[in-house]
This record gives structure tokens, sequence and C-alpha cells, in this order.
């Protein structure tokens, strides 16, 4: 215990010094020390699915950006659930889309301040690896949500749902809308962002289905998750290509700007919009006929069970390892999958008969 508190105190001076000072002011750790440490975090020990939960643990939410409010939603849910757990919540997180130094330095505060764990919804997949190593050398828990880092930087990744799921399923709906005919683009978030290049890989494979042979994606633009950026974007790519027939926006920033500025635009109805959507921000979209359908899994879910999986590896229920199980509450029991990634479930498709029921 005493040894762990001073190794934390000490590789978290490490996160804000450089190493070298850390180890002369810790007293000579060496870079044996270090190894074994590191070899320590990246094995875990083993899991003991009785183990009590701990409770008074404090877990530290870092979503890509704090003022959006998909983000507000899904740390909700995970502020909430910490409650249930006897265990506290904090957020910090950069105020742009972009800004993944500040991601890094948000990440070496939480390690100074010495929390029990981390949830990080990563805006660059190896920018971040460095400082989340250091969390882990220090004993605290990384969970990755939303949108992951490299499998070795983190001990967990709660993932919205499979990113093969997603990724078709949006081609899948806009295919539909268009007739399987047509010129079409992506709008993005930033241009780093795993979850939202994951999904856009597999949107290309899709569309190498024969099935797609008259659909042209003629450009991916980025919208960095800035509502006005976003907005230009897309008026770009009407510019540019007159004859677009849909926008696939993986992003509830990206998709909301597009459905505003084809909404007011002669486009409307006339260029189908899909894509990831909160049905708060759709609802009105939906009903002006702007968008026919849209998906989305439920945001706050997703940060409940990312503070649970914190929690669970925080109290050693679980390492993170494959075939690993743990109770989320009343959310039920979950399966560590390949990579350590957990996935939340099936996303839900929105669309004028359904949306009214939902409320996120
Ligand atoms: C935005 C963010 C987030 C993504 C959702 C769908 O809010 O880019 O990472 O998962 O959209």
């Amino acid at each position: 215990m005493r040894k762990q508190s001073l190794s934390r105190t000490c590789a978290a001076l490490a996160a804000v010094t450089s190493l070298a000072l850390a180890a002369t002011a810790c007293g000579g750790t060496t870079k044996e020390d270090v190894k074994n440490e590191d070899a320590s975090a990246a094995t875990a020990g083993k899991a003991d699915p009785n183990a009590p939960t701990k409770k008074g643990l404090t877990v530290g939410f870092l979503p890509k950006q704090v003022n959006n409010p998909y983000f507000t939603v899904a740390d909700k849910g995970g502020e909430k659930a910490l409650k249930e757990l006897g265990s506290n919540y904090k957020e910090v997180g950069p105020s742009s889309g972009t800004d993944t130094a500040g991601q890094v330095s948000y990440v070496n505060t939480l390690t100074q301040q010495q929390v029990d764990a981390m949830a990080v919804s990563a805006q660059d997949p190896g920018a971040l690896c460095t400082a989340l190593k250091q969390a882990m050398k220090n004993g605290i828990k990384v969970v990755t949500y939303d949108s992951d880092t490299n499998p070795e930087c983190r001990n967990a990744f709660v993932s919205q749902a499979s990113a093969d799921d997603l990724g078709r399923t949006q081609v899948q709906l806009l295919a539909e809308q268009i007739g399987n005919k047509g010129e079409i683009a992506i709008l993005s978030a930033a241009q780093t962002a795993t979850n939202q290049n994951a999904w856009i890989e597999i949107m290309k494979d899709e569309l190498k289905d024969p099935k797609y042979k008259d659909i042209k994606l003629v450009k991916v633009a980025y919208g960095d998750d800035d509502a006005q950026k976003s907005f230009q974007q897309t008026q770009g790519l009407l510019q540019e290509y007159p004859d677009l027939k849909g926008i696939i926006s993986p992003t509830t920033v990206g998709i909301k700007a597009a459905a505003q500025y084809l909404s007011g635009s002669k486009y409307k109805g006339k260029v189908k919009l899909t894509g990831l959507g909160t049905p708060n921000d759709m609802r009105n979209y939906v009903k002006n006929g702007t968008v026919e359908a849209f998906e989305l899994w439920d945001p706050a879910k997703l940060g409940e069970l990312a503070a649970r999986t914190a929690v669970a590896l925080a109290s050693g229920q679980i390492t993170g390892k494959e075939g690993e199980t743990f109770r989320a509450g009343a959310m039920g029991e979950y399966t560590i999958g390949e990579d350590g990634v957990i996935d939340l479930g099936k996303p839900t498709v929105f669309n004028a008969e359904n949306i009214d029921r939902y409320d996120f």
C-alpha cells in the first residue's frame, strides 16, 4: 500500500517534470523499477470477480470536448453511476474539438491528482499514449470510452457499438434514402479522431459492395465538432458538388449543423442527411422533412458503463483481459472482448415514427 502510494506520488511527479528528475526526487527509482511497474500495469495481476466493489474511489472523466452536449449527457451518466456506487466523479477536458495537446495535459493533471481511474475519449489514437501509460504505471486504471487510444495504452475500451456495425449501417441508411445512386460526402469531426476514422474506413469498405456501384464518395470534410465550421463545411460541399445526393455525418455536432444548413436551403429534403445525432438535436429536422432517419446509442448509458468498468477495474474484479465478465449494475453482465473492448450494445435508428419516445 505504502509502496503504491509512494510510487504514485513519484510517477505523478514524473508526469509533470521529467522521469529522470522524478527518479532522483523519489530516492533512486531505477530503470528496472520503472520496467517492473510497467509490466504490472500492463497485466494488472489476476482478476477476482468476487472482490468487493470499492467505495470512495475518484474517477476522472476526460471527454474530447467538455461543452459538447453529447459528452455532457455521457458524463452525467458516469456521474450518476459513481454516486450510486459510493464513489466520486470529476470532469476535466478541453473546450475545443481538436485540442489533443490539451487532452494530454489533462491526463497528466489527473495523474498528478492521483485519481483511482480515468475515463478518456481520445481525440487521437497515439498522442495520449505516453501520458496514459504513465497513469497506469501509477496504478491508475485507464478506461477509454467513445473514442479509443491504442490498446496497450489503456486497460479497457468501452465502445458505443461495434465499429463495423456503425460504419456499415450509416451507409445502408443513406443508400436507401438516395435509391442507391449518386454522389455522397462525409462530414466528420476532427481529422485525428479514432472513432470517426474507424467508422469512415468501414463506410469505404461497405461502399465496395457491388450493390453500391452507382454511389460515389466524393469527399470527406472535417468540421472539428465545431458548429460553425461544420455548417460552413456543409455549405462548401454543396458549392463544390452541386449534384450531391447525400451526406453522412458521424458526429452529433456535424449532423446537427448540416441539418441546420440544409433546412434553410433549397436542398432541404432533396439532399439526404444521415449519421449519428441525438434525438433532441434532430427532432425538429426530422419533423420538418430535412432528415428521414439517423442513429445513435444512449450516451448516458455509455458514460454509465465507462464508470462501472472503471470501478470494476479499480476493485480488481476485472483486469481488462478478453473473456472476463463483470456486472454493471442494472445494465446487466458484460464480457470483455478482444483487445479489451466492451461493446455497449446495438445502436437505435431514429425516424419520424419513434423519435418522440426518446429524450436525450
Ligand atoms: C460527437 C463526438 C463523439 C461521437 C459522437 C457521435 O459528439 O465526435 O466522439 O461519438 O459525436
